[in-house]
């Protein structure tokens, strides 16, 4: 059976004087899969430990009686990781909240250590054919360690709450590291697709990532992108509903409320939740209607995160504006608002779900909300009760027949409490039928099930060169053994990172260094780019190296004062068109610019928004299709850029030319875009060595992660040819 570690903040136990197992959402959720189809392992932190000196004891009961392997947590670091940077700057931001965000670097230092401590503890166990599936926000850091030590671990990544606009995430201090740690993941999901499409933006301008819509490419690594919304253990409420336990709870508590009329809210105490405009919206309800007697609003508040002072402020204000209502709208008979601010049993809640006229679910935002879907499971369908449902929970996306109300507008949700209120029998009937077959049918079990199919199905199908830094061997031999040897080198993205403006990517004192002892190596270099000769000459003239500018149109040889063409047409004249069209986009697209050049006309949009920019990259690929109907011209979309170049030149020509003219015995030809491509779709020999540097597809035969690694390369590899061509000049004496 396939062995699926499932790895969250908290183990689905707790321990007190016993050890008990939790009722939450996700255990129960995951009970149904783990029976069926999965043997179910929990990693995660199993709550303080007072006696420490038990550790190890508790450690075996929890592996053999529960199926849990704890992850002990320190204290010190407890309050750092979970109530600082998880709970007090994560949390706010992904729920839109930027005022309540609270980060500091030793906040982030225990989290990077939970992490790491998570990552051991679970490489100390996993096999190459285990699933991993990380829960949530605590541990965006974890699939990145993990892949980075098992990279053929199968790794899956759950977020539980939304994933905001990439202008709220962008506030994180850590914006970066944290987008970089999921993306670690094979499989990323989300409750919906507004929070997938916020998740890909942000990766695509925080760490300038190309992607397609459920794609993103790192590295050699794809993450894959998917929706699943969670829903609820619909069995474990069909169950209770049968209980005697629950039908006695339910008698006393409709004889206790009998001749009200019920309106119920169920969460834990957040801010996230909307309970003070909630508590504004019933004041103007109770302030308008005429039978404030016979209505009863039932809070169920669980106390959560006490130990962080927006939520210690925010239970404070809660309690006196339920104190304020009360008192203003108060009568002998009623008093409106019961306020329970405690966890209340399981058996207790579906009574009052089910005895509820109203489901008052108003959050300001949220990722899914279960509660809502509880609801719903709990209703009898001879006489249901109506969802009031704020249109910024996830759960609005599927439950379209509530009544959906902007939480903020408190005149509209009041007159929602009052249409629920008065809603004749067959409209119930109607908008209930549709949403509880829904939340029965897409339920947890469904959920997870969905996917895991999904994370294992996903394979990296891509091309996938050969990792240069896993075996570098088989290179090293193919050209080393040859005294004839070239390398074709790319400039940008190849030997030199890219800058926001081109003119500042000229060489640092550190490539210097490298071209230098390449200068001194037994081969023959070619710098090959798509820059202007002008530029090259200016930035590289120095060196004894060929220099090949835009893409091969034209050379300028060791020592030669003259550049010579490789291009066999001289004809230019369709350039002049090309500028035209380009001109428009660089009037409507902020940030971009027109680059000419001899043989070619570039746009680059590398300074305007990604998603933008792609989008109108996208728009100006086929108007130029259309428009250059016979031209001699081909069309590159290459990093940020689109380009226009005459047909009859590109890297792979010139080349090829070298090769003819200079018979090699072995070359290296590298480079990072699609305009390399064309050096690398040539037969396949052993002694043409293609390396493709950084993300993306390619035909090269091998790929290094960066620009920082294939230095690196290069310079084992000058090393080891010098060295190879001394022995063979003293064997010669
Ligand atoms: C996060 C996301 C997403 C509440 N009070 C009592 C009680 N509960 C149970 C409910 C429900 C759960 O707690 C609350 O789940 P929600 O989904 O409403 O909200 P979060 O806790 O914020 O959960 C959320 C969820 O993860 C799953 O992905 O939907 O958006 O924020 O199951 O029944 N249970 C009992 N007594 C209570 O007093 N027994």
């Amino acid at each position: 059976m396939q062995r699926v570690l499932n790895v969250a903040n908290r183990l689905p136990v707790t321990i007190g004087s016993t050890i008990k197992k939790s009722s939450g959402g996700l255990v129960a959720a995951l009970e149904g899969v783990s029976n069926n189809h999965f043997e179910l392992q929990s990693i995660g932190w199993p709550g303080p430990v007072d006696d420490t000196a038990k550790i190890s004891e508790l450690k075996q009961t929890l592996e053999s009686d529960y199926g849990c392997i704890p992850v002990f947590l320190p204290d010190e670091l407890i309050q750092g990781y979970y109530h600082g940077l998880s709970n007090s700057s994560l949390w706010p931001l992904l729920h839109y909240n930027r005022a309540y965000m609270n980060y500091s670097d030793s906040d982030w230092a225990a989290y990077c250590q939970v992490n790491e401590l998570f990552a051991d503890a679970i490489l100390e166990i996993a096999n190459d054919d285990d699933i991993v599936w990380v829960h949530d926000y605590h541990l965006f850091l974890l699939p990145s360690l993990l892949r980075k030590h098992k990279p053929h671990l199968k790794i899956g990544f759950f977020l539980h709450t939304p994933f905001p606009s990439s202008e709220v995430i962008r506030c994180h201090p850590q914006r970066e590291a944290l987008i970089r740690g999921v993306l670690g993941a094979d499989l990323i999901g989300f409750h919906t697709f507004g929070y997938l499409r916020h998740f890909r933006s942000s990766a695509l301008q925080l760490l300038g990532l190309e992607s397609d819509m459920t794609e993103i490419q790192i590295g050699n690594h794809t993450a894959s992108l998917g929706i699943f919304p969670i829903g609820i253990n619909s069995a474990s409420f069909e169950h209770e509903l049968r209980t005697t336990d629950y039908q006695n709870t339910l008698a006393a508590f409709q004889q206790n409320w009998a001749g009200k009329r019920l309106v119920l809210s169920v969460e834990r105490l957040d801010y996230s939740k909307g309970l003070l405009r909630r508590l504004s919206a019933i004041e103007t309800f109770l302030a308008g209607t005429q039978n404030r007697d016979d209505v009863v609003f039932v809070f169920v508040s669980v106390p959560t995160r006490g130990e962080v002072k927006e939520y210690q402020l925010l239970r404070e204000r809660i309690e006196r504006e339920v104190g304020r209502i009360n008192g203003l709208y108060a009568s002998v008979q009623n008093s409106p608002i019961h306020f329970i601010h405690q966890s209340i049993p399981f058996t207790e809640l579906c009574a009052l779900y089910s005895m509820a006229d109203v489901g008052l679910v108003t959050p300001l935002v949220d990722g899914m909300n279960l509660v809502a879907k509880e609801y719903l499971a709990c209703q009898d369908d001879a006489d249901p009760g109506v969802l009031v449902l704020s249109e910024f929970a996830g759960a609005a996306q599927e439950l379209v027949n509530a009544i959906i109300v902007n939480p903020y507008n408190k005149v509209e949700v009041a007159n929602a409490i009052d249409h629920a209120l008065n809603m004749s029998l067959e409209e119930r009937q109607q908008r209930m039928g549709y949403m509880k077959s829904r939340v029965m049918q897409y339920n947890a079990d469904y959920w997870a099930r969905s996917f895991i199919d999904e994370l294992m199905q996903s394979n990296q199908l891509h091309n996938k060169p050969r990792n240069l830094l896993d075996d570098e061997q088989m290179i090293t031999q193919a050209l080393i053994n040859h005294s004839n040897v070239a390398f074709f080198l790319d400039y940008d993205g190849t030997l030199r990172e890219f800058e926001d403006k081109p003119d500042d990517a000229f060489p640092t004192a550190e490539l210097h260094a490298l071209l230098q002892q390449l200068n001194k190596a037994p081969i023959d270099v070619y710098i090959i780019s798509g820059r202007s000769g002008e530029t090259l000459q200016e930035w590289l003239g120095d060196y004894d190296f060929t220099l090949i500018a835009e893409h091969g149109n034209r050379y300028l040889a060791p020592g030669a004062d003259a550049w010579v063409s490789l291009n066999p047409d001289n004809d230019f004249s369709w350039k002049e068109a090309v500028r035209e069209v380009f001109s428009l986009y660089e009037g409507s697209t902020p940030g971009s610019s027109i680059e000419d050049k001899q043989s070619s006309v570039v746009w680059h949009y590398r300074l305007s928004d990604p998603v933008y920019g792609g989008w109108k990259a996208n728009q100006l690929l086929s108007d130029m299709y259309s428009m250059l109907g016979n031209l001699p011209v081909e069309i590159h979309h290459g990093k940020r850029i689109v380009e226009a170049s005459s047909m009859h030149v590109n890297k792979g020509r010139a080349v090829e030319y070298f090769m003819r003219r200079n018979d090699y015995d072995a070359v290296m030809c590298a480079g990072d875009d699609q305009t390399d491509e064309a050096m690398f779709r040539r037969p396949s020999s052993d002694n043409i060595v293609s390396i493709k540097v950084g993300e993306g597809d390619t035909q090269a035969a091998n790929r290094v992660p960066d620009v920082k690694q294939f230095h690196l390369l290069l310079q084992r590899l000058t090393q080891l040819l010098k060295k190879k061509h001394n022995s063979n000049k003293a064997a010669e004496l």
